[in-house]
C-alpha cells in the first residue's frame, strides 16, 4: 500500500492506477472491482471479438479516406489512459456544469478532479489541439449503470472526428469557390449553428451521414434497415442517432453530429469545421456474433475466446454458447436511510463489488412507502447465474447474505 503525505491525521491509502498515484477525497467513488479491470485492453487483444470489430471499423475508414497515394489519413489512437480530468470529460465538450451526466451516481470519480472516462469523446479536444484533422479513438469507458445482459459498468467505444478547411467542403460542388463556411451574422437553428452557413452544415450533414450509412451496411451487410434520429448532445449541432433493424428490433449504433464550433476555436482549430460520431463496442459485437450477455466479453474462458482466436475482421461468427447454466434468484427488501443518501448505482456497484460476475441481473420489483411513518422500501430481485459452471443455491446464499451484510452496514440501509 502506499499512502499519502504523512500530514494528513489518518493514513488513507491512494488510489494507484498504471502506477500514477490519486489521493482519494470526498469525491472517490471507483470501486476495487472496476479497478481491477483498467488495463486489460480488450480491444487490443488479438483474436477478440471487441478487437474483431474495432479492426473492421478501422479498415472501413482507412479505405474510405484515403490519400492522394493511397495511405489512410485517419489516424487511430488506442493507448490513451482511462483517467482524465473534469476539463476533458465534461468542460472541453461544453457539458454544462449541472448537467446530470456529471453526477456521482453516475461516474467513476478517482476524486475531485479525476475520473474514469465516461466516454471516448473525452480527448477530442486535445487531439485536435495537437493539429490532427482526421483520427479514431478507441478505448474502454467507465459508467455507472443498470446491471442485466446489456449493461457493464466497462464498455468499449470508438469516436471518430473529421475536420475540414474551407476549400475541402466544397471540393465538389462547381462554384464552390464562391461558398463561404463561415457566417458572421448567422442564427442558430435546428439545421445549423450561429457561426455556420447552411451549404457548409449541409455539406457536413452529407458526408457524416453518408460515411455513416456505409459504414452500418459493411458491418451488417448490404441491405440493412436504418433509420435517422433527432438527438442531442452538448458537443454537436445539429446531432443525430443512427439506429439499424436487427432481428425484430431498432438498435441504437452510435450518437453523432457537427461538431460545436466553440470546441474548434477553443482547440486552435477555428478555419476548420468538423463532424464528430462515437459508438459502442459491445452492441455491435453482440449482434454481429451472436453474443447473448455483455459479462461474457471479460472471459477468461477458452470455450468462449477459442471461438474468435483464429478469426479475421471479415469472417462471419456465429457464437455458440458453450451451455447454459442455471439461474438461482433471490430477493433483498430494505427500507431506505432516511436521510436521502440512498442511490440505487450504489446499491449496484455493492452488488457488484459483492457478488462479482455471477451476478447477472438486479431489477427493483417493488417501491413502497409506508403510508404512516413515511419511509420508503425498495425490494430487488437478484438474479445469479455463473456463464462457466452451475451455482448451487447455498453458494448463491452465502454471497446474498454477505450483500444483505454489507449494504446494511456501507448504505445504512435496513433488512425486511
Ligand atoms: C456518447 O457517449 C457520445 N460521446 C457519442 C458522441 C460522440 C456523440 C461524438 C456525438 C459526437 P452515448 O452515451 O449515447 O453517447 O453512447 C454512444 C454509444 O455507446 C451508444 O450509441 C451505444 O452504442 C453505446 N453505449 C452507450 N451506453 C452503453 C452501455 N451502457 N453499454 C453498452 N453500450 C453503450
Ligand atoms: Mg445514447
Amino acid at each position: 500500500l502506499h499512502y499519502s503525505t504523512a500530514t494528513r491525521s489518518e493514513c488513507i491509502p491512494d488510489i494507484v492506477i498504471n502506477g500514477r498515484h490519486f489521493e482519494r477525497d470526498e469525491w472517490s467513488n471507483v470501486t476495487p472491482k472496476v479497478l481491477s479491470h483498467i488495463g486489460r485492453k480488450l480491444h487490443s487483444q488479438q483474436g477478440h471479438p471487441l478487437f474483431l470489430i474495432k479492426q473492421r471499423i478501422i479498415e472501413f475508414f482507412y479505405k474510405r479516406f484515403a490519400g492522394s497515394r493511397g495511405n489512410p489519413i485517419f489516424s487511430v489512437h488506442e493507448n490513451l489512459d482511462p483517467v482524465v480530468t473534469i476539463k476533458q470529460n465534461f468542460d472541453s465538450l461544453l457539458i454544462p456544469k449541472d448537467h446530470v451526466s456529471r453526477n456521482k451516481s453516475d461516474c467513476y470519480y478517482v476524486n475531485s478532479n479525476y475520473l474514469l472516462r465516461a466516454h471516448t469523446t473525452a480527448h477530442q479536444a486535445e487531439l485536435i489541439g495537437m493539429g490532427l484533422n482526421n483520427f479514431l479513438i478507441a478505448g474502454d469507458v467507465y459508467r455507472r449503470d443498470e446491471i442485466d445482459a446489456n449493461h457493464y459498468p466497462i464498455f468499449h467505444q470508438l469516436d471518430a472526428v473529421r475536420l475540414l478547411g474551407k476549400h475541402d467542403v466544397f471540393k465538389s460542388l462547381d462554384d464552390g469557390a464562391k461558398m463561404e463556411v463561415f457566417d458572421k451574422m448567422g442564427a442558430r437553428t435546428a439545421e445549423k449553428q450561429e457561426r455556420h452557413t447552411l451549404e457548409a452544415c449541409k455539406v457536413m450533414e452529407d458526408e457524416l451521414k453518408s460515411t455513416l450509412v456505409a459504414l452500418a451496411r459493411h458491418l451488417f451487410g448490404q441491405d440493412t434497415r436504418y433509420r435517422w434520429v433527432d438527438a442531442y448532445f452538448p458537443f454537436t449541432h445539429p446531432s443525430w442517432e443512427l439506429e439499424v433493424f436487427h432481428r425484430d428490433n431498432w438498435l441504437e449504433l452510435l450518437g453523432c453530429g457537427v461538431m460545436e464550433q466553440k470546441i474548434l476555436d477553443d482547440a486552435g482549430a477555428h478555419d476548420r469545421i468538423g463532424w464528430a460520431f462515437g459508438l459502442g463496442l459491445e452492441r455491435l459485437a453482440m449482434c454481429l456474433y451472436d453474443i447473448p450477455d455483455i459479462r461474457l466479453f471479460w472471459s477468461q474462458d477458452s470455450g468462449f475466446l477459442s471461438q474468435f482466436a483464429d478469426k479475421t475482421p471479415h469472417d462471419a461468427i456465429k457464437y455458440m454458447p458453450v451451455s447454459v447454466y442455471p439461474q438461482c434468484i433471490n430477493d433483498i427488501s430494505f427500507w431506505l436511510p432516511e436521510d436521502g443518501s440512498f442511490t440505487s448505482n450504489d446499491f449496484f456497484d455493492l452488488v457488484r463489488e459483492v457478488g462479482g460476475d455471477i451476478v447477472e441481473q438486479i431489477t427493483l420489483v417493488d417501491n413502497f412507502t409506508h403510508p404512516k411513518t413515511q419511509r420508503t422500501s425498495h425490494c430487488y430481485r437478484i438474479v445469479y447465474r455463473h456463464m462457466e459452471k452451475t451455482l448451487t443455491q447455498q453458494e448463491v446464499n452465502t454471497v446474498h447474505k454477505q450483500i444483505e451484510k454489507e449494504a446494511a452496514h456501507k448504505l445504512n440501509i435496513s433488512i425486511r
